[in-house]
Protein backbone atom coordinates (compact mmCIF):
# COMPACT_ATOMS: atom_id res chain seq x y z
CA UNK A 1 0.00 0.00 0.00
CA UNK A 2 1.34 3.29 -0.73
CA UNK A 3 2.37 6.05 1.54
CA UNK A 4 -0.79 8.14 0.14
CA UNK A 5 -3.09 5.29 0.92
CA UNK A 6 -2.06 5.68 4.56
CA UNK A 7 -2.97 9.16 4.92
CA UNK A 8 -5.84 8.83 2.93
CA UNK A 9 -7.16 6.20 5.40
CA UNK A 10 -6.48 8.49 8.16
CA UNK A 11 -8.12 11.43 6.93
CA UNK A 12 -11.57 9.75 6.51
CA UNK A 13 -11.04 7.74 9.77
CA UNK A 14 -10.21 11.32 11.52
CA UNK A 15 -13.10 12.71 9.54
CA UNK A 16 -16.00 10.41 10.45
CA UNK A 17 -18.59 10.63 9.80
CA UNK A 18 -18.81 13.54 7.68
CA UNK A 19 -17.89 13.27 4.17
CA UNK A 20 -14.62 14.76 2.83
CA UNK A 21 -14.20 15.85 -0.72
CA UNK A 22 -12.33 14.70 -3.24
CA UNK A 23 -10.84 18.08 -3.84
CA UNK A 24 -9.63 18.40 -0.35
CA UNK A 25 -7.92 15.05 -0.02
CA UNK A 26 -6.57 16.14 -3.13
CA UNK A 27 -4.79 19.57 -2.08
CA UNK A 28 -3.90 18.32 1.23
CA UNK A 29 -1.70 15.41 -0.17
CA UNK A 30 -0.83 17.52 -2.94
CA UNK A 31 -1.78 14.81 -5.48
CA UNK A 32 -4.34 14.69 -8.74
CA UNK A 33 -7.91 13.81 -7.70
CA UNK A 34 -7.45 10.78 -10.66
CA UNK A 35 -5.08 9.85 -7.88
CA UNK A 36 -7.52 10.02 -4.99
CA UNK A 37 -10.10 8.59 -6.94
CA UNK A 38 -7.79 5.24 -7.27
CA UNK A 39 -6.65 4.97 -3.57
CA UNK A 40 -10.26 5.00 -2.49
CA UNK A 41 -11.13 2.22 -5.01
CA UNK A 42 -8.05 0.28 -3.51
CA UNK A 43 -9.32 0.88 -0.07
CA UNK A 44 -13.01 -0.47 -1.35
CA UNK A 45 -11.71 -3.26 -3.18
CA UNK A 46 -9.62 -3.92 0.43
CA UNK A 47 -13.29 -3.83 2.49
CA UNK A 48 -13.21 -0.48 3.56
CA UNK A 49 -16.84 0.71 3.66
CA UNK A 50 -16.91 4.23 1.91
CA UNK A 51 -19.82 6.01 0.86
CA UNK A 52 -18.87 8.28 -2.41
CA UNK A 53 -21.46 11.20 -3.18
CA UNK A 54 -21.42 13.38 -6.26
CA UNK A 55 -20.68 17.09 -5.04
CA UNK A 56 -20.00 15.61 -1.50
CA UNK A 57 -16.89 13.95 -1.34
CA UNK A 58 -16.28 10.66 0.64
CA UNK A 59 -17.64 8.94 3.94
CA UNK A 60 -15.83 6.09 5.81
CA UNK A 61 -18.21 4.01 7.22
CA UNK A 62 -16.15 1.10 7.60
CA UNK A 63 -12.40 -0.04 7.86
CA UNK A 64 -11.34 -2.79 6.26
CA UNK A 65 -10.29 -6.26 8.30
CA UNK A 66 -7.08 -4.94 8.59
CA UNK A 67 -4.81 -2.91 11.08
CA UNK A 68 -3.74 0.09 9.00
CA UNK A 69 -0.58 1.52 10.44
CA UNK A 70 -1.54 5.30 10.91
CA UNK A 71 -4.69 4.64 12.37
CA UNK A 72 -3.24 2.30 15.26
CA UNK A 73 -0.32 4.76 15.52
CA UNK A 74 -2.88 7.33 16.37
CA UNK A 75 -4.52 5.26 18.92
CA UNK A 76 -1.98 4.41 20.79
CA UNK A 77 -0.10 7.80 20.70
CA UNK A 78 -3.20 8.95 22.20
CA UNK A 79 -2.85 6.86 25.37
CA UNK A 80 0.21 8.02 26.12
CA UNK A 81 1.89 4.61 27.05
CA UNK A 82 3.60 3.24 24.41
CA UNK A 83 6.47 4.58 22.97
CA UNK A 84 6.94 2.21 19.84
CA UNK A 85 4.36 0.37 17.68
CA UNK A 86 5.34 -1.56 14.93
CA UNK A 87 2.41 -2.83 12.74
CA UNK A 88 2.82 -6.07 9.98
CA UNK A 89 0.64 -7.41 7.86
CA UNK A 90 2.00 -10.87 8.17
CA UNK A 91 4.68 -12.15 10.74
CA UNK A 92 5.71 -15.44 12.66
CA UNK A 93 4.73 -14.61 15.76
CA UNK A 94 4.74 -10.82 17.42
CA UNK A 95 6.20 -12.26 20.25
CA UNK A 96 8.98 -13.09 18.42
CA UNK A 97 9.35 -9.78 16.70
CA UNK A 98 8.81 -7.47 20.23
CA UNK A 99 11.49 -10.05 21.87
CA UNK A 100 13.85 -8.78 18.79
CA UNK A 101 12.67 -4.95 18.44
CA UNK A 102 12.84 -3.97 21.91
CA UNK A 103 16.95 -4.76 22.51
CA UNK A 104 19.33 -2.42 23.14
CA UNK A 105 16.72 0.43 24.44
CA UNK A 106 14.25 0.75 27.82
CA UNK A 107 10.69 1.88 25.53
CA UNK A 108 7.51 0.75 26.02
CA UNK A 109 6.61 -0.99 23.07
CA UNK A 110 3.56 -2.50 21.05
CA UNK A 111 4.00 -5.23 18.06
CA UNK A 112 0.98 -6.34 15.78
CA UNK A 113 0.45 -8.14 12.83
CA UNK A 114 -2.94 -8.82 10.71
CA UNK A 115 -1.82 -13.15 10.69
CA UNK A 116 0.72 -14.43 12.94
CA UNK A 117 1.69 -17.90 10.46
CA UNK A 118 3.47 -19.17 13.54
CA UNK A 119 1.64 -17.58 16.56
CA UNK A 120 2.60 -19.87 19.59
CA UNK A 121 0.93 -21.00 22.75
CA UNK A 122 2.64 -21.67 26.45
CA UNK A 123 5.10 -24.44 26.24
CA UNK A 124 5.00 -23.58 22.03
CA UNK A 125 1.63 -24.88 21.32
CA UNK A 126 0.42 -23.42 18.04
CA UNK A 127 -1.99 -20.69 18.26
CA UNK A 128 -4.07 -20.11 15.25
CA UNK A 129 -4.35 -16.22 14.03
CA UNK A 130 -6.01 -15.87 11.20
CA UNK A 131 -5.69 -12.97 8.51
CA UNK A 132 -7.59 -10.07 9.84
CA UNK A 133 -9.74 -12.49 12.09
CA UNK A 134 -8.37 -11.30 15.41
CA UNK A 135 -5.72 -8.78 17.60
CA UNK A 136 -2.38 -11.01 17.76
CA UNK A 137 -0.35 -8.38 19.84
CA UNK A 138 2.57 -8.49 22.08
CA UNK A 139 2.98 -5.63 24.93
CA UNK A 140 6.54 -4.75 25.98
CA UNK A 141 6.42 -3.40 29.79
CA UNK A 142 9.12 -2.33 31.16
CA UNK A 143 8.69 -2.03 35.36
CA UNK A 144 10.90 -1.26 37.88
CA UNK A 145 9.89 -4.00 40.50
CA UNK A 146 11.58 -6.98 42.52
CA UNK A 147 11.15 -10.80 40.98
CA UNK A 148 8.73 -11.79 43.29
CA UNK A 149 5.88 -9.29 42.39
CA UNK A 150 6.27 -10.36 37.90
CA UNK A 151 3.56 -14.02 39.26
CA UNK A 152 0.91 -11.39 39.98
CA UNK A 153 1.14 -9.58 36.29
CA UNK A 154 -1.16 -12.10 34.47
CA UNK A 155 -3.99 -11.15 37.05
CA UNK A 156 -3.52 -7.65 36.65
CA UNK A 157 -3.61 -8.24 32.71
CA UNK A 158 -6.63 -11.05 33.28
CA UNK A 159 -9.02 -8.16 34.27
CA UNK A 160 -7.80 -5.91 31.54
CA UNK A 161 -8.63 -8.10 28.60
CA UNK A 162 -11.67 -9.54 30.26
CA UNK A 163 -13.50 -5.82 30.80
CA UNK A 164 -12.10 -5.20 27.56
CA UNK A 165 -14.18 -7.90 25.50
CA UNK A 166 -17.41 -7.72 27.69
CA UNK A 167 -18.74 -4.81 26.53
CA UNK A 168 -18.45 -6.42 23.22
CA UNK A 169 -19.82 -9.37 23.94
CA UNK A 170 -24.03 -10.09 25.08
CA UNK A 171 -22.73 -12.89 26.87
CA UNK A 172 -20.81 -13.35 30.02
CA UNK A 173 -16.80 -13.05 29.86
CA UNK A 174 -14.96 -14.45 32.32
CA UNK A 175 -11.00 -15.50 33.76
CA UNK A 176 -9.97 -19.36 33.28
CA UNK A 177 -6.74 -18.84 36.09
CA UNK A 178 -4.31 -17.75 34.74
CA UNK A 179 -4.03 -17.64 31.11
CA UNK A 180 -7.34 -18.02 29.52
CA UNK A 181 -10.80 -15.91 28.72
CA UNK A 182 -13.62 -17.61 28.01
CA UNK A 183 -17.21 -16.87 27.18
CA UNK A 184 -19.62 -20.10 28.07
CA UNK A 185 -17.23 -23.14 27.80
CA UNK A 186 -15.01 -21.92 25.26
CA UNK A 187 -11.69 -19.67 24.79
CA UNK A 188 -12.39 -16.34 23.39
CA UNK A 189 -8.55 -15.40 24.60
CA UNK A 190 -4.99 -16.70 25.40
CA UNK A 191 -2.33 -14.74 26.53
CA UNK A 192 0.94 -14.97 27.84
CA UNK A 193 3.71 -13.65 29.93
CA UNK A 194 7.15 -13.88 29.65
CA UNK A 195 10.28 -12.27 31.24
CA UNK A 196 13.69 -11.22 30.71
CA UNK A 197 15.83 -10.13 33.35
CA UNK A 198 19.91 -9.64 33.92
CA UNK A 199 21.29 -9.33 37.21
CA UNK A 200 20.37 -5.67 37.52
CA UNK A 201 16.54 -6.91 37.54
CA UNK A 202 13.34 -6.82 35.04
CA UNK A 203 14.48 -5.67 31.87
CA UNK A 204 11.49 -6.57 30.19
CA UNK A 205 8.08 -8.19 30.61
CA UNK A 206 6.49 -9.64 27.25
CA UNK A 207 2.65 -9.71 26.99
CA UNK A 208 1.46 -12.02 24.08
CA UNK A 209 -2.25 -11.49 23.52
CA UNK A 210 -4.34 -13.37 21.15
CA UNK A 211 -7.88 -12.60 21.16
CA UNK A 212 -10.52 -14.17 18.48
CA UNK A 213 -12.71 -10.96 16.90
CA UNK A 214 -14.33 -12.01 14.18
CA UNK A 215 -14.47 -15.34 13.13
CA UNK A 216 -17.61 -17.52 12.32
CA UNK A 217 -18.05 -20.84 14.46
CA UNK A 218 -16.70 -23.16 11.15
CA UNK A 219 -14.11 -21.02 10.45
CA UNK A 220 -11.86 -22.39 13.36
CA UNK A 221 -9.48 -24.72 12.68
CA UNK A 222 -11.04 -28.76 13.37
CA UNK A 223 -8.76 -29.28 16.33
CA UNK A 224 -9.92 -26.47 17.82
CA UNK A 225 -13.43 -26.09 16.68
CA UNK A 226 -15.12 -27.21 19.58
CA UNK A 227 -13.38 -25.17 22.16
CA UNK A 228 -12.56 -22.06 20.74
CA UNK A 229 -14.73 -18.92 20.33
CA UNK A 230 -15.00 -15.52 18.87
CA UNK A 231 -16.90 -11.95 20.26
CA UNK A 232 -18.55 -12.09 17.14
CA UNK A 233 -20.20 -15.23 18.00
CA UNK A 234 -21.53 -13.43 21.08
CA UNK A 235 -22.34 -9.85 19.15
CA UNK A 236 -25.43 -8.79 17.41
CA UNK A 237 -22.61 -7.28 15.01
CA UNK A 238 -18.93 -7.83 13.95
CA UNK A 239 -16.75 -6.45 16.31
CA UNK A 240 -15.06 -2.62 15.35
CA UNK A 241 -11.14 -3.97 15.90
CA UNK A 242 -10.12 -0.21 16.33
CA UNK A 243 -12.50 0.52 18.83
CA UNK A 244 -11.72 -2.54 20.56
CA UNK A 245 -8.04 -1.65 20.41
CA UNK A 246 -8.75 1.61 21.97
CA UNK A 247 -10.72 -0.14 25.03
CA UNK A 248 -8.20 -2.92 25.11
CA UNK A 249 -5.30 -0.32 25.91
CA UNK A 250 -7.30 1.78 27.99
CA UNK A 251 -7.85 -1.08 30.62
CA UNK A 252 -4.38 -2.64 29.97
CA UNK A 253 -3.03 1.38 30.90
CA UNK A 254 -5.31 0.89 34.02
CA UNK A 255 -4.31 -2.61 35.46
CA UNK A 256 -0.75 -2.15 34.66
CA UNK A 257 -0.66 1.27 36.79
CA UNK A 258 -2.88 -1.08 39.58
CA UNK A 259 0.11 -3.62 39.05
CA UNK A 260 2.50 -1.23 39.97
CA UNK A 261 0.27 0.15 42.83
CA UNK A 262 -1.08 -1.91 44.76
CA UNK A 263 -0.99 -5.40 45.84
CA UNK A 264 -3.06 -8.43 44.34
CA UNK A 265 -4.90 -8.47 47.53
CA UNK A 266 -6.78 -5.43 46.30
CA UNK A 267 -8.49 -6.58 43.63
CA UNK A 268 -8.65 -10.28 44.28
CA UNK A 269 -12.55 -10.11 45.08
CA UNK A 270 -12.81 -8.13 41.63
CA UNK A 271 -10.40 -11.05 40.07
CA UNK A 272 -12.86 -14.05 41.78
CA UNK A 273 -16.10 -12.98 40.87
CA UNK A 274 -14.63 -13.00 36.99
CA UNK A 275 -13.66 -16.35 37.02
CA UNK A 276 -15.07 -19.39 35.66
CA UNK A 277 -13.03 -22.40 37.90
CA UNK A 278 -15.26 -22.32 41.30
CA UNK A 279 -17.75 -24.82 42.74
CA UNK A 280 -17.21 -27.80 40.39
CA UNK A 281 -14.44 -30.48 39.94
CA UNK A 282 -11.71 -29.70 37.18
CA UNK A 283 -9.14 -31.47 35.72
CA UNK A 284 -5.43 -29.86 36.92
CA UNK A 285 -1.96 -30.59 34.90
CA UNK A 286 1.14 -29.28 36.96
CA UNK A 287 4.16 -30.06 35.18
CA UNK A 288 3.64 -33.75 34.65
CA UNK A 289 1.13 -34.37 37.54
CA UNK A 290 -2.22 -34.70 36.82
CA UNK A 291 -5.48 -34.96 39.19
CA UNK A 292 -8.91 -33.72 40.09
CA UNK A 293 -10.30 -31.54 42.08
CA UNK A 294 -11.81 -28.34 42.93
CA UNK A 295 -10.25 -24.76 43.31
CA UNK A 296 -11.39 -23.38 46.63
CA UNK A 297 -9.64 -19.84 46.15
CA UNK A 298 -6.83 -17.45 45.13
CA UNK A 299 -4.52 -16.51 47.81
CA UNK A 300 -3.19 -12.92 48.27
CA UNK A 301 -0.21 -13.77 45.52
CA UNK A 302 -2.21 -15.07 43.26
CA UNK A 303 -2.08 -18.52 43.79
CA UNK A 304 -4.47 -21.18 43.28
CA UNK A 305 -5.60 -23.47 45.86
CA UNK A 306 -6.82 -26.85 44.95
CA UNK A 307 -8.24 -29.75 47.14
CA UNK A 308 -7.98 -32.86 45.08
CA UNK A 309 -10.08 -35.71 45.09
CA UNK A 310 -8.01 -37.81 47.93
CA UNK A 311 -8.27 -34.10 50.08
CA UNK A 312 -4.73 -32.81 48.98
CA UNK A 313 -4.09 -29.65 49.04
CA UNK A 314 -2.16 -27.64 46.07
CA UNK A 315 -0.67 -24.67 45.80
CA UNK A 316 -0.75 -23.60 42.16
CA UNK A 317 1.30 -20.98 40.92
CA UNK A 318 0.80 -22.33 36.60
CA UNK A 319 -1.26 -25.10 35.54
CA UNK A 320 -3.44 -25.96 32.43
CA UNK A 321 -7.34 -26.66 34.01
CA UNK A 322 -9.74 -28.64 31.90
CA UNK A 323 -13.26 -27.21 32.60
C1 LIG B 1 -2.25 -19.47 25.15
O1 LIG B 1 -1.47 -20.59 25.20
O2 LIG B 1 -3.44 -19.46 25.29
C2 LIG B 1 -1.47 -18.18 24.82
C3 LIG B 1 -1.71 -17.73 23.42
C4 LIG B 1 -0.96 -16.47 23.11
C5 LIG B 1 -1.09 -16.08 21.66
C6 LIG B 1 -0.51 -14.72 21.41
S1 LIG B 1 -0.99 -14.07 19.88
C7 LIG B 1 0.16 -12.80 19.98
C8 LIG B 1 1.41 -13.41 20.57
N1 LIG B 1 2.25 -13.98 19.57
C9 LIG B 1 2.38 -15.30 19.72
O3 LIG B 1 3.05 -16.06 18.97
N2 LIG B 1 1.67 -15.71 20.78
C10 LIG B 1 1.01 -14.61 21.43
P1 LIG B 1 -1.96 -22.00 25.73
O4 LIG B 1 -2.61 -21.83 27.07
O5 LIG B 1 -0.77 -22.87 25.63
O6 LIG B 1 -3.08 -22.43 24.72
C11 LIG B 1 -2.77 -22.94 23.46
C12 LIG B 1 -3.92 -23.87 23.06
O7 LIG B 1 -5.07 -23.10 22.74
C13 LIG B 1 -3.63 -24.67 21.80
O8 LIG B 1 -3.01 -25.89 22.13
C14 LIG B 1 -5.01 -24.90 21.19
O9 LIG B 1 -5.65 -25.99 21.82
C15 LIG B 1 -5.79 -23.68 21.64
N3 LIG B 1 -5.85 -22.65 20.58
C16 LIG B 1 -4.99 -22.40 19.57
N4 LIG B 1 -5.39 -21.35 18.86
C17 LIG B 1 -6.54 -20.91 19.43
C18 LIG B 1 -7.43 -19.83 19.13
N5 LIG B 1 -7.23 -18.97 18.14
N6 LIG B 1 -8.52 -19.71 19.93
C19 LIG B 1 -8.76 -20.53 20.96
N7 LIG B 1 -7.96 -21.56 21.27
C20 LIG B 1 -6.85 -21.74 20.52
Amino acid sequence: MSKYSQDVVKMLYDNQPEYISGQMIAEQLQISRTAVKKIIDQLKAEGCVIHSVNHRGHQLEQLADTWYPGIVEQIVDAQGFFDDVYVYDTIDSTQLAAKQKMVGHQNAMLVLSNEQTKGRGRFNRFWDSAKGKGLWMSAVFRPKVPFSLITTFNLFMALAIRESIQPFSNDKVEIKWPNDIYIGSKKVCGFLTEMSANSDGIEAVICGIGINMNQHADEFPEEIAHRATSIFEHADQKVDRYAFLDTLLKNMKKRYIQFLTVPFESIRDEYRTHSNIWHRTLKFTENDEQFSGQAIDIDKDGFLLVVDEAGTNHRLMSADIDL
